[in-house]
């Protein structure tokens, strides 16, 4: 049974988690529309996607222990970027936001001695790690390209191997 405060402060990452599915959904829409990165944007519309599965792992979690997943209001994300790289800083920027959260979970499950809430969440610590690292990987690749076309147009063509090669050295 989950303690009232664990009960909480889940339901505030389960609002957490489909914020996070609305922000890359707005960059996905806004990337569909740009010129040529047809890859980026089935990166942001695959990104949306997964952490739309981590919000339902949560419901799935909070209601199976005892508990009562609400299913939260949104706030409207960020519609447009001035450039693709502030599209990815700002992902970055979110995916630590959202491990800070994360941490801030596990801090109330282990005050609480809510040790299998504890051990849910190392999934997402490990999830968190490798999405920074991604986002990182991704910032870097777009600072050494700046505006030049050909490395964006290369950016496009390998953005879903980046992925997949960062998440095989974990
Ligand atoms: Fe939910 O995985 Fe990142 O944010």
């Amino acid at each position: 049974m989950l303690s009232k405060k664990v009960q909480e402060i889940l339901n505030e990452q389960i609002k957490i988690e489909a914020e996070s599915s609305q922000v890359y959904l707005a960059m996905a829409s806004w990337a569909e529309i740009q010129p040529g990165i047809d890859n980026v944007t089935s990166f942001f519309y695959q990104h949306s996607e997964e952490e739309r599965q981590h919000m339902l792992k949560l419901i799935h979690f909070v209601n199976e222990r005892g508990g009562f997943a609400t299913i939260p209001a949104l706030s409207q994300p960020q519609l447009t970027f001035p450039s693709i790289k502030h599209a990815f800083d700002a992902l970055l920027k979110h995916e630590v936001f959202v491990s800070e959260s994360i941490n801030k979970c596990i801090d109330v499950a282990l005050a609480e001695k809510d040790y299998a809430t504890h051990n849910f969440l190392q999934w997402y610590v490990a999830e968190q790690i490798e999405e920074e690292a991604l986002a990182r990987t991704m910032n870097d690749k777009l600072e050494l390209i700046g505006d030049d076309k050909s490395g964006m147009y290369m950016f496009d063509r390998d953005i879903l191997s980046i992925g997949m090669n960062v998440a095989d050295k974990k």
